[in-house]
């Protein structure tokens, strides 16, 4: 059976989920554990250098390493209809890399916000380590959150990230002025990928998505984007409620 590791309140991992469900591919999820989660990866897949990071899908001896990839060998192997029609893969694949910028940016921006509080280096541990011993390994998780920005290139107060989310979302409602759907008239790839960039704005029900533990209340929004882009928010919920089940599946 396909094995697909991920992390539950990724946007990242729901692109890949949401073509594995949308196609009907039978596949069991992996939880991914951070720090050690990456070093059994490795191992599994003979890789020990260089970039990695989840989602990954393992088709037999195969492994897929992007969630773009991993949507599109989900329509080789899948039923369903096509998220990547074959006269429009060039632009599904640039609205991909839009939706990869926006989710940096995101990424970029929540990390900023939160890096420094406690509750995110609790939440950086292993699940594994039981509750009550948790505040016992916050160097961990607070080293753990340095890595990861680094990894990223995360900076402090860096505004960047957000003339970066603005502008690939003032796309985003440009390019569907107010249609339902981003390439021709029919459901794709490129409206997944969009869909989730506003998940890191204000996300989805969680009866979708798992929020984040750790966050607090104010969660992974982004009050100063949250108004202004009210009718993305309203069409990816239109768009969730269409084509997704909650807990996974098609609606
Ligand atoms: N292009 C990749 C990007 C995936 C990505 O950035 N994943 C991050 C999500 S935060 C990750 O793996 N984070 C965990 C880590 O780096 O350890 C894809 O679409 O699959």
């Amino acid at each position: 059976m396909l094995e697909l590791t991920a992390i539950a309140f990724s946007p990242w991992s729901e692109k890949a989920r949401f073509a594995l469900d949308h196609h009907r591919c039978d596949y069991r999820e992996l939880a991914y554990e951070p720090i050690v989660g990456e070093y059994v990866l490795r191992w599994q897949m003979r890789r020990p250098f260089g970039p990695l990071t989840v989602p990954v899908l393992r088709d037999g001896d195969r492994w897929l390493t992007d969630s773009f990839d991993i949507a599109r060998h989900a329509e080789s192997i899948g039923r369903g209809t096509p998220l990547f029609p074959k006269d429009r893969l060039a632009e599904i694949a640039a609205w991909n890399r839009r939706s990869e910028a926006a989710l940096a940016a995101g990424r970029a921006i929540l990390m900023q916000g939160f890096a420094q509080t406690r509750e995110l280096a609790i939440a950086a541990l292993p699940d594994r380590i039981p509750e009550a011993l948790k505040p016992l390994f916050l160097p961990v998780g607070q080293w753990r959150l340095r890595s990861f920005m680094a990894k990223y290139s995360i900076r402090a107060g860096d505004r960047a990230p957000f003339a970066v989310l603005t502008a690939e979302l003032d796309a985003l409602e440009q390019a569907l002025a107010g249609g339902r759907y981003l390439v021709g008239d029919a459901f794709s790839h490129a409206d997944i990928a969009m869909a989730l960039t506003l998940q890191q704005v204000h996300p989805v029900d969680p009866s979708y998505i798992v929020r984040m533990a750790g966050l607090g209340p104010a969660g992974m929004n982004v009050p100063e984007l949250e108004s202004r882009y009210a009718g993305l928010i309203a069409w990816r919920d239109e768009l969730y409620a269409r084509h997704r089940r909650p807990g996974g599946g098609l609606a």
